[in-house]
C-alpha cells in the first residue's frame, strides 16, 4: 500500500470510528450508574462497596471499623478476614448493549478466591490475584437491570483449604507477626498475610478496575516493543495481542503504528490482516519499523542522562462491515541492556577477585553500578497501592537520591502501569521479582496453571516499558531451601523438583518467550548463570563471585566497612530503625505507647530481636542511660542514626569496590514502609524521610569522596565518579578537627583521579597521632576546577560515645524568604549558627513541608538549608515552628 493509500485509510478509519466503536461499560464506582454493596455471610453488615477497592477500605468507610493502621486494629479487624463477602452490583443495560458479537465480563484484578453469578447464572470463579479475568456473559444480558455478584472466600480459609491438601512449608509465619498461616497457597500478595515489617490485611475485593466489553471485531489487548541498535538506526519490532473473544475466528483488518520522533515528525507502518485465532480468540500480529538513529535520542537511568520517550500509537481497524477501531497509546524509549555475566578472570586476572563470573548491568553499552533500594508496595491494601500521589512522592523520592534502580519485591504486587510510566519518565529501572517470597511453593496442576496466565498476563502488560530491566523469578526461595529455613531438609529433594518445577520448567519458558529481551533470573538472590549450572539450589547461593547477595548482620558493628563481604551485586541489606514520633502519633495517641517496652511496642515490632539488635547496634556507638528521662524519644532518634550510619558505611563499601567492576550494585532494603512501626524503610508511612533518605541522597551522590577506617586505624580514600568524563587533578581536602573547635588543627590536600563509571583507591592516610584518637575526627571534601565536588564525608575514629570534647552547642536559628523558585512552592533559607561541632542535627518542622537537607554534621560556625513549603506561610512562622534534635554525650 502506498503512503497516500495508508493517509487514506487511516482518514476513513477514524471516520468509522466516530460511527462504529467497541463499548466499554464501565463497572468501577466512579460510574453513577452501577451501585455497588457488600454483605457478609450472615447478612448482620451491609454497606456501600467500592471498586476498584475492598473490604477493608469500604468497611471503614462505612465507619463499621475505625482507621485499619491505628492502635491494635489489625488484628482487631481480623474477624473481617474470616468472615465471607459478598460484593454486588446493580446497573442497567439499554438494547444497543445485546447487538453485540461479543460481551464480556473483564475484571482486571480480583482479590482472590470468588464464585461469579451474572443475573443468578455462575459464571466461574477466581484464585489469582493477579489475573486479569474475563468471563462472556453475553447469553445472560438483559435489557434493563442486570445484576453481578461476587461471592468471595475468606482468604484465611482458602489458603487453609488449599494447604490441607497440598501442604507446603512453611507452617506459618512467626508468631511475633501476629499474622496468618498459608498465604503461599493462594495468588496473593504475600504480604497481606504479614510480613516482618508489616501487619496482616488479609483483604479481598476487586482491587483493580472491572467493566464489560462490547465488540464485534478484534481488540488490541496489550502491545510488546523490541528495540535493537545498530550504527545508523534502530530496528523496532512491534507485537500486537489482538483478542477477538471468538475460537478460531478470522481477524481480519489494517494495523498500523505511527511512531513520533525528535522535531515533530512522525513515522507510520501498517498491513493488512488476515489471520486466524487460537482456541482462547487470540493473536498476535507483528509490525516492524527502522528508525534512523539521529530522530530519537536515548533513554537513560536516573542520573546518567535524559528519558526521552516517544508516543507509538497502534490502531487496528477490523475489516467487518461495522468495521471498529481499537487503539493503544504507549510512550516508549529507547535504550539497550544487558546483564553481563562473563569470567571474571578475563577482567580481574588474579586467583582471588578474578574467580567466577561478573555481573552487572550495561545500559546503552556502559556498564552502570546500579544505585536503589527495594521497592515494597506502597500500601497494605492493595486497592491504595497505586494512588498517584504516594507513588509520585516515593519515586520522586528515590529519584532525588540518585537512585537508578528500585527493586519490587517479590511479596508484594505488580505495580499499577502507573508506576512503571513514572518509572520510565524518571529514568528508574526496575528489578521485577515474580511474587514469589521467603517460602516454598506448590507446584500441583492447578496452581501452575495459575501461574502460567498470570506470568504470561503480568510480562505481556510490562513489557514494553523501557524502565524493567530484569525479571527475577522469586525473593529468597533459593537460599531458603539451600539453608533449610523452614524445615525442609528432610525432604529436599521434593521441595528442588517443586521449585524447578515452577521457577524453572513453568515461568523460565513464558518469560524467554514472550521477552526475549530481557535476563530472566530464577532467583533473587541467587548466583546468576552458576546457580543454573548447579541444577538451581546452588551449594552457596550467598557465593561472593557470582550474582546478587542479600546481606544481613545486625550483631557485628555495622558502621564499621570491614564487616562487610563483597559482592558482585548487593540487592538487599538493611538495618532497623523506629518511625519519627510524629508519623508514630498516626497510629496512637496513649502515652503509655511511646516506651520501648509497651504492649504497643512489642506489637508493632514483627522483626525477632528487633529492638535488641537496634539496642545492640547503638549501644556500639552512642551514649544512652536505661535512666533517662527521654529514653523512649532518644532510643528512636538514636535508631535513626544508627541505621544511616550502617546503610552509609555499608553502602559507600560497595560503592568503593566499584573498581574493576567487581560490585556493581547496592539496592539497600527498603525503600517504604506500609505502617507506622520499626522497618527497615528510609522512608516512613505517610512519605516522612527518615535519616537514611537524607544520607542515601549523599551516599550516593554521583561524585562522591569516600573515606574507609581500615582494620590497622588508617583511612582508605577512594573516589567515586558515576560521571562518563574521568575526574583528573582534582583536589581531596582533608580537615582534621578537634571535637572542641570549629576551627581545623590541620589541613591537607591531596591530588586526586578516578576514571569515568569508576571508583579508585587514591591513597592510605594516617593523621592523627594514635593516642588523641578520641579527641579527634576528619572531614573530607572534593574541589574540582574550583568547584565542591562531592558531599563531604567523615571519619570518627572513635566511637562517639568515647569521644573527649564534644560540647553542648548554642544554636540560633534564621529564616528568610529565597528568591530560588522551585516548581512554585516556598523556599526559604533556614541558617543555623552554631559555637560548635553538632553531630546529626536533626530539623523538624511543624509547618507543611520538609528540609531539603538533614541530619547533618556541622562542623562550621554557619550552615544553611532550605525548606521547602508547601503552604503559605512566611519566614517568622518557619521559624518559630521550627524543633531539633541532635547526638551529645549526655
Ligand atoms: C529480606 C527481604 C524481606 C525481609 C527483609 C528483612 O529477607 O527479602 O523478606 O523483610 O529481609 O528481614
Amino acid at each position: 500500500m502506498t503512503s497516500r493509500m495508508q493517509v487514506l485509510c487511516f482518514v476513513t478509519i477514524i471516520v468509522i470510528q466516530i460511527i462504529q466503536c467497541t463499548c466499554t461499560f464501565d463497572l468501577s464506582s466512579s460510574n453513577k450508574d452501577v451501585v455497588w454493596t457488600v454483605e457478609n455471610e450472615n447478612k448482620s453488615i451491609t454497606v456501600p462497596g467500592t471498586v476498584p477497592g475492598g473490604i477493608y477500605t469500604d468497611l471503614q468507610n462505612a465507619n463499621i471499623i475505625t482507621d485499619v493502621l491505628e492502635g491494635f486494629n489489625d488484628v482487631l479487624t481480623r474477624w473481617v478476614a474470616y468472615d465471607s463477602w459478598t460484593y454486588t452490583s446493580k446497573f442497567k443495560l439499554k438494547p444497543k448493549h445485546l447487538k453485540y458479537a461479543i460481551s464480556n465480563l473483564v475484571l482486571e484484578g480480583v482479590d482472590t478466591v470468588a464464585f461469579l453469578e451474572f443475573n443468578g447464572n455462575p459464571i466461574g470463579w477466581t484464585n489469582n490475584m493477579f489475573v486479569r479475568y474475563v468471563f462472556d456473559i453475553r447469553q445472560y444480558l438483559k435489557v434493563g437491570e442486570n445484576e453481578l455478584v461476587l461471592n468471595f472466600v475468606s482468604p484465611v480459609e482458602a489458603a487453609k483449604a488449599r494447604s490441607d491438601k497440598h501442604f507446603t512449608a512453611p507452617n506459618c509465619v512467626p508468631s511475633v507477626y501476629n499474622g496468618e498461616c498459608h498465604v503461599n497457597q493462594l495468588r496473593k500478595m504475600q504480604a497481606s498475610f504479614s510480613w516482618d515489617w508489616g501487619p496482616a490485611f488479609p483483604s479481598v475485593g476487586l482491587w483493580k478496575n472491572a467493566s464489560i466489553e462490547f465488540h464485534n471485531g478484534a481488540l488490541i489487548r496489550n502491545v510488546r516493543t523490541f528495540t535493537e541498535k545498530s550504527e545508523s538506526h534502530w530496528s523496532l519490532r512491534i507485537i500486537a495481542s489482538l483478542e477477538s473473544g471468538l475460537p478460531r475466528s478470522e481477524i481480519k483488518g489494517y494495523l498500523s503504528a505511527t511512531l513520533s520522533v525528535n522535531a515533530h515528525q512522525s513515522l507510520t507502518v501498517g498491513r493488512m490482516l488476515d489471520v486466524q485465532a487460537g482456541e482462547d480468540g487470540a493473536a498476535e500480529a507483528k509490525i516492524n519499523m527502522t528508525i534512523s538513529a539521529n530522530v530519537v535520542s536515548l533513554w537513560w537511568p536516573n542520573g546518567f542522562g535524559e528519558q526521552p520517550l516517544y508516543d507509538l500509537n497502534i490502531f487496528f481497524s477490523n475489516d467487518a462491515e461495522n468495521g471498529e477501531m481499537s487503539h493503544k497509546l504507549l510512550k516508549i524509549g529507547f535504550r539497550t541492556i544487558e546483564l553481563v555475566e562473563n569470567d571474571a578472570y578475563t577482567i580481574f586476572g588474579n586467583k582471588t577477585a578474578g574467580q567466577g563470573l561478573t555481573f552487572y548491568f550495561k545500559v546503552n553499552g556502559y556498564p552502570i553500578f546500579m544505585k536503589g533500594s527495594n521497592w515494597i508496595p506502597a500500601n497494605i491494601l492493595p486497592e491504595l497501592g497505586s494512588d498517584k500521589n504516594t507513588v509520585d512522592n516515593l519515586l520522586l523520592a528515590a529519584r532525588d537520591a540518585h537512585m537508578a534502580m528500585l527493586r519490587v519485591w517479590g511479596g508484594g504486587v505488580y505495580e499499577s502501569d502507573y508506576f512503571y510510566q513514572k518509572c520510565d519518565e524518571l529514568g528508574i529501572l526496575i528489578w521485577q521479582d515474580f511474587l514469589f517470597a521467603c517460602s516454598m511453593y506448590p507446584a500441583d496442576k492447578d496452581f501452575l496453571e495459575s501461574v502460567k496466565t498470570e506470568v504470561e498476563q503480568q510480562v505481556k502488560r510490562l513489557q514494553y516499558h523501557p524502565s524493567i530491566a530484569v525479571w527475577a523469578g522469586n525473593n529468597e526461595n533459593e537460599v531458603a531451601l539451600r539453608g533449610n529455613w523452614y524445615m525442609t531438609q528432610t525432604q529436599f529433594e521434593r521441595y528442588k523438583q517443586e521449585y524447578v518445577k515452577l521457577y524453572v520448567d513453568t515461568i523460565k519458558p513464558i518469560v524467554e518467550s514472550y521477552d526475549p529481551s530481557r535476563r530472566y533470573l530464577v532467583s533473587s538472590p541467587s548466583n546468576g548463570k552458576k546457580s543454573e549450572e548447579d541444577g538451581y539450589i546452588a551449594q552457596n547461593p550467598y557465593d561472593p563471585h557470582y550474582g546478587d547477595t542479600h546481606y544481613y548482620n545486625y550483631l557485628a558493628d555495622n558502621w564499621d566497612a570491614n564487616i562487610y563481604p563483597q559482592t558482585r551485586f548487593a540487592s538487599e541489606y538493611g538495618f532497623q530503625s523506629f518511625p519519627s514520633l510524629k508519623t508514630m502519633r498516626t497510629a496512637t495517641n496513649n502515652t503509655e505507647d511511646f516506651s520501648l517496652y509497651s504492649k504497643y511496642s512489642k506489637h508493632r515490632q514483627h522483626s525477632p530481636n528487633g529492638n535488641t539488635n537496634i539496642r545492640i547496634q547503638i549501644k556500639k556507638h552512642l551514649k544512652l542511660d536505661s535512666d533517662d528521662k527521654k529514653y523512649f524519644e532518644k532510643f528512636v532518634f538514636y535508631s535513626q542514626i544508627t541505621q544511616a550510619m550502617a546503610m552509609k558505611t555499608e553502602t559507600e563499601f560497595y560503592r568503593q569496590s566499584q573498581a574493576d567492576w567487581y560490585t556493581m550494585g547496592a539496592l539497600y532494603w527498603q525503600l517504604n514502609d506500609v505502617w507506622q512501626a520499626p522497618s527497615w524503610s528510609g522512608i516512613e508511612y505517610g512519605g516522612k524521610w527518615k535519616m537514611l533518605h537524607y544520607f542515601a541522597k549523599r551516599f550516593f551522590a554521583p561524585v562522591l569522596i569516600s573515606p574507609r577506617l581500615t582494620l590497622t586505624g588508617d583511612v582508605d580514600v577512594y573516589l567515586i565518579n558515576d560521571r562518563f568524563v574521568p575526574i583528573i587533578d582534582a583536589n581531596i581536602i582533608v580537615d582534621v578537627f578537634n571535637w572542641t573547635s570549629l576551627t581545623p588543627v590541620s589541613t591537607k590536600s591531596y591530588p586526586a583521579n578516578v576514571n569515568p563509571l569508576s571508583s579508585k583507591k587514591q591513597g592510605s592516610i594516617v593523621i592523627w597521632d594514635k593516642d588523641k584518637k578520641d579527641e579527634l575526627f576528619l572531614r573530607f571534601s572534593l574541589e574540582y576546577d574550583c568547584v565542591k565536588s562531592s558531599p563531604e564525608n567523615y571519619i570518627f575514629p572513635v566511637a562517639l560515645k568515647s569521644v573527649k570534647g564534644l560540647g553542648k552547642p548554642n544554636i540560633q536559628i534564621h529564616v528568610t524568604k529565597s528568591s530560588k523558585d522551585l516548581n512554585n512552592e516556598m523556599l526559604y533559607e533556614v541558617t543555623i549558627t552554631t559555637d560548635s561541632v553538632i553531630l546529626f542535627l536533626w530539623l523538624e518542622s511543624d509547618i507543611h513541608g520538609h528540609f531539603i537537607d538533614n541530619g547533618l554534621i556541622v562542623a562550621q560556625p554557619s550552615t544553611q538549608v532550605d525548606f521547602l513549603a508547601k503552604v503559605s506561610t512566611n519566614a517568622e512562622e518557619i521559624k518559630r515552628g521550627i524543633t531539633y534534635q541532635y547526638y551529645i554525650n549526655t
